[in-house]
C-alpha cells in the first residue's frame, strides 16, 4: 500500500529552506508554510532566465543553495520550490539536493488536504493528491522510506528494500484507488446537483476572491451565521449556502467559496468543480478583496483571472473592498480606492456597513423584478403558491378563468417558474 497517501510532508517540527523566482510570491509561500506550522529557515529569489528541462533551477544555483542550506538553515529537512515542477523535475532536484523537495503544488494540495472536513472535499482532495502522487511514486518511495525508517506514521513499516516490482504494484493500487475516488465524486456531484436544484427558484449571490481576504466572515455577517473564519490561507474549502434574506422577493442565498490563489496548477483549481460550479450558476458575484494587503490589486487580478477560467467574467459582479479598518490615514483610504474603482468599501466587521451592503445586494435583484399580470387558472395551485412565495404580489382579483395577480417578479424566475405562458401582458407598467 502507499504508505502516505495522506500527507506529503513528515509531520512535527519541520525547518523548510524555500527557491523561487519572485518575491510577492516567495512572502506568499511564507504563508503558505505558516498555515502548515512550518518554519522558513532560509529562504532564496533567484529567478530564472531560462528554464533548466532537468532540473529547473541550473545545477550550479542547487549546489550554492545547499550549501547554503547548510550554513544559514542549519537542520533543514525540506525543500520548497515556489515553482511548478515536473515528476522529473523534482525527482532530479531531489537527488541534487539530498532531501525532500516540495512545489507549490504540493504544498497547496498539503493544506487541502489538512483543511478538508466534509466528505466532498475529502474526496476532492484526496484524488487531486493522488494524481498528483502517481507521476512521482519513484521519488516518493525513495524518501519517505530513508524518512520514516521502519517507524513512525502510516504503518507498514515492513517496506524495507522496495524494487521496481512493489512501485508497479503501488501504482496499479493508486490507479485503482483513483478509480474509486471519482465513482465517489460523480456520486456525491449527483448529491450536489439534486441540492442545487432544490434552490434553483432562489436568486444566488457566491462570494468569491483571494483567500483569506474575508469572504467567509462576510458571510457570516451578511447572514447572521457562523461559518469557520480562519487567519489561514485556505480555511475554506466547501460551498457554504445560507439565506441573505429568506422573506425576501425574490428569496437570496449568500454561498461561500473556495478561495483563489497566484501560481497553481489549473488542474488544482479543476478538483473543486462541483464547488466553483456554484459561482457558475450564481445570479450575483460578489468579489471580496483584501484592501488592507499591499497586494489587493495583484490579488484582485488573480480572481479575475479564475472567474475567467470558469467562464464567469461577464457575470454582474459587485466588487467590495474589505478590511477597510486595517486602513488608518486618509491617504490609504484614497489609496485602496485607487485599487478598484468603484469598489464597495467596508469592514465586514462594521454590522453597520454590512446591513448596507445587504441592502444593496437585495436593491440589486429588486431592480431587475418586472411587473406581470398573470391570470392563474384555479387547477393551478402549486403555481399560485410558488409565485406568492418568490413574487411581491400587489392587486388580486377572481376571475371567472382564475386568479388575477399582478406581481413583482424576477425575469430569470418568471422563466424558470414557467409563468410567461399564464401571462396575460407581461410588458405592462
Ligand atoms: N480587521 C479585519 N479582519 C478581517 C475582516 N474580514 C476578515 N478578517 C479576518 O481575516 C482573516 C480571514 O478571514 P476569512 O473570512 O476566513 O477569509 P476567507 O476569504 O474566507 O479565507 P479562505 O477561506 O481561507 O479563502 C480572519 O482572521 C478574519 O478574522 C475585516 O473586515 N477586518
Ligand atoms: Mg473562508
Amino acid at each position: 500500500m502507499i504508505e502516505n497517501s495522506e500527507s506529503l510532508l513528515p509531520r512535527g517540527e519541520i525547518r523548510a529552506f524555500t527557491l523561487g523566482v519572485e518575491d510577492e510570491s516567495l512572502n506568499e509561500m511564507d504563508r503558505l508554510l505558516q498555515t502548515l506550522g512550518i518554519q522558513v529557515v532560509g529562504k532564496v529569489n533567484a529567478p530564472v532566465r531560462r528554464i533548466n528541462a532537468g532540473t529547473y533551477f541550473g545545477i550550479g544555483k542547487l549546489e550554492e543553495i545547499k550549501n547554503q542550506a547548510e550554513v544559514e538553515g542549519g537542520g533543514t529537512d525540506v525543500f520548497i520550490m515556489d515553482v511548478e515542477l515536473s515528476p522529473r523535475q523534482l525527482q532530479n532536484v531531489e537527488k541534487a539536493l539530498g532531501k525532500p523537495v516540495l512545489d507549490r503544488a504540493g504544498v497547496i494540495l498539503e493544506i487541502f488536504s489538512r483543511h478538508a472536513r466534509t466528505r466532498e472535499s475529502k474526496t476532492q482532495v484526496e484524488l487531486a493528491k493522488l494524481q498528483y502522487i502517481l507521476p512521482r511514486l519513484v521519488r516518493l518511495w525513495s524518501h519517505f522510506e530513508r524518512q520514516r525508517g521502519g517507524g513512525g506514521g502510516g504503518g507498514g513499516g515492513a517496506n524495507r528494500g522496495m524494487g521496481e516490482k512493489q512501485i508497479e504494484v503501488d501504482r496499479r493500487l493508486v490507479k485503482k484507488r483513483i478509480g474509486i475516488l471519482k465513482q465517489h465524486l460523480l456520486e456525491i456531484e449527483k448529491e450536489r446537483r439534486v441540492q442545487r436544484g432544490s434552490r434553483n427558484n432562489l436568486m444566488k449571490v457566491a462570494l468569491v476572491g483571494y483567500t483569506n481576504a474575508g469572504k467567509s466572515t462576510l458571510l457570516n455577517a451578511l447572514t447572521e451565521s457562523k461559518v469557520l473564519v480562519e487567519d489561514k490561507l485556505f480555511a475554506t474549502l466547501d460551498a457554504t449556502v445560507r439565506a441573505l434574506n429568506p422573506d425576501s422577493h425574490p428569496p437570496v442565498v449568500a454561498i461561500d467559496t473556495v478561495g483563489f490563489i497566484q501560481n497553481i496548477p489549473t488542474s488544482l483549481i479543476a478538483s473543486f468543480k462541483s464547488t466553483l460550479e456554484e459561482i457558475t450558476e450564481a445570479d450575483l458575484i460578489v468579489h471580496v478583496v483584501d484592501a488592507s494587503s499591499d497586494h489587493a490589486r495583484e490579488q484582485y487580478e488573480t480572481t479575475r483571472e479564475v472567474l475567467k477560467e470558469l467562464k464567469c467574467e461577464d457575470k454582474e459582479t459587485m466588487v467590495v473592498l474589505n478590511k477597510m479598518d486595517l486602513l488608518k490615514g486618509p491617504g490609504r483610504i484614497n489609496q485602496s480606492r485607487a485599487v478598484i474603482p468603484g469598489a464597495y468599501r467596508l469592514s465586514a466587521l462594521d454590522q453597520a456597513a454590512v446591513r448596507a451592503l445587504r441592502a444593496k445586494i437585495l436593491d440589486h435583484f429588486k431592480a431587475k423584478m418586472q411587473v406581470w399580470d398573470l391570470v392563474i387558472p384555479y387547477t393551478e395551485g402549486k403555481l399560485l403558491s410558488k409565485i406568492q412565495q418568490f413574487g411581491a404580489v400587489g392587486q388580486t382579483r377572481y376571475l371567472e378563468k382564475g386568479i388575477f395577480l399582478q406581481v413583482k417578479l424576477d425575469e430569470s424566475l418568471a422563466k424558470k417558474l414557467g409563468v410567461q405562458k399564464h401571462a396575460t401582458n407581461p410588458k405592462s407598467k
